[in-house]
């Protein structure tokens, strides 16, 4: 392993620590505005107060069958996206999952501090393994270690993810919690940091359903989609038999898409159903449609500017796997010693 300045103790949070803030997203393509609002746009705000680090989980990525070209363009074109949205490589680390060994590394290690029956509860694993039947393989079953990995190494206090991520994390705090009952204070315990809006964007075709980027139906709005489709996703939007702009009980389709204007305009509800009061469905789904499109444009061009420049795009990942890759092996060598390994 190399060699580190082992007086640098990222373990104790120093009183002039800033707060350490990791998260990821799979280069899995066709990210979907339920990605945006629930995770990437809220890193942008987070990056000028604290240190973050954002990476490109494509360890995570190939726990489903990936076609290999399409995942490394995938992994350029989401760089290329956290860019586009505002996240400033001056002020985070963003790197690539699988350049830095410690993740995979660290993940074997917890893996043995892991319990079956704790894997065998995650609803996204028991999700996965309905979607996948055919192949239901171990990746995909530890995949909730990895993340506690990603996350452990950093010594990481906020996690920004959407609600369905929210298991997750409590796996990460059970483990960190069962290290360091046998250990000591070897890890910090990390928190969730789920948005108040935006947490959980249903899918425009079946609104009791999660937005998922895997669905490819006229339920999920890419970040990258046309104006034109956006316009034509919401129009198509699936609402209940009232005509009235109004978040209630039972209105599942209307209260999702109030909830995306109100992410979008910064409006509250009560603020949307005055606005609306006295209009039909229809103007309202067009409002959106028209909104989201607005407001992804400026997004969208800053993407196509960045993408085709894949040398810019490799520096990034180079120098951001290089400094990810100091603190991981520090943290990693740490862990080594206290287990008994000969480092
Ligand atoms: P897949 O459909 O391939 O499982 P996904 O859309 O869930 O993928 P991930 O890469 O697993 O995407 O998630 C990236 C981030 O986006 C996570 O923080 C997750 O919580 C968030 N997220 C995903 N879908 C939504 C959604 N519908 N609403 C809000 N946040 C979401
Ligand atoms: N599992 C996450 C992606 C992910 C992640 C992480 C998020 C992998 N490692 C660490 C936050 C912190 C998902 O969104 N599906």
């Amino acid at each position: 392993m190399t060699e580190n300045n082992e007086n640098t103790n990222v373990q104790k949070s120093a009183p002039d620590r800033k707060p350490v803030i990791f998260s990821g997203v799979q280069p899995s393509g066709n990210l979907t505005i339920g990605n945006y609002l629930g995770a990437i746009k809220g890193w942008t705000d987070l990056q000028h107060e604290n240190d973050c680090i954002f990476c490109v989980v494509d360890m995570h990525a190939i726990t489903v069958r990936q076609d290999p070209s399409e995942l490394r363009r995938h992994t350029y074109e989401l760089l290329a996206l956290y860019l586009a949205a505002g996240i400033d490589p001056e002020k985070c680390i963003l790197f690539v999952q699988s350049h830095v060994p410690g993740h995979a590394q660290l993940s074997w290690v917890l893996g043995c501090y892991t319990m079956f029956g704790e894997l065998s509860r995650m609803t996204q694993f028991k999700d996965k393994s309905k979607k996948n039947a055919d192949n239901i393989n171990a990746g995909l079953f530890t995949y909730p270690v990895l993340m506690a990995a990603d996350i452990l190494l950093y010594m990481t206090d906020l996690v920004p993810v959407g609600q369905d991520q929210k298991q997750h994390i409590e796996i990460a705090r059970t483990i960190a919690g069962r290290f360091n009952g046998v250990y000591g204070d070897v890890f910090k315990i990390p928190e969730g940091f789920i948005p108040k809006t935006g947490a959980k964007i249903m899918s425009l075709s079946d609104p009791e359903k999660k937005m998922s980027k895997s669905d490819s139906d006229f339920g999920s709005v890419r970040i990258l989609d046309s104006r034109d489709d956006i316009i034509r996703k919401f129009k198509k939007a699936v609402t209940d038999s009232d005509t009235v702009v109004r978040y209630a009980q039972g209105k599942s389709g209307i209260n999702n898409l109030m909830n995306i204007y109100s992410c979008f305009t910064g409006k509250s509800l009560e603020q949307i159903e005055h606005e609306f009061s006295g209009q039909g469905y229809g103007a309202f789904k067009l409002a959106v449609g028209e909104t989201v499109a607005d407001a992804l444009a400026p997004l969208q061009s800053e993407y196509h500017r960045i993408v085709s420049d894949k040398q810019y795009l490799e520096g990034i990942m180079k120098s951001g796997a290089d400094s990810a890759g100091r603190i991981a092996a520090r943290t990693l060598r740490k862990v080594y010693k206290k287990i008994g390994f000969v480092v």
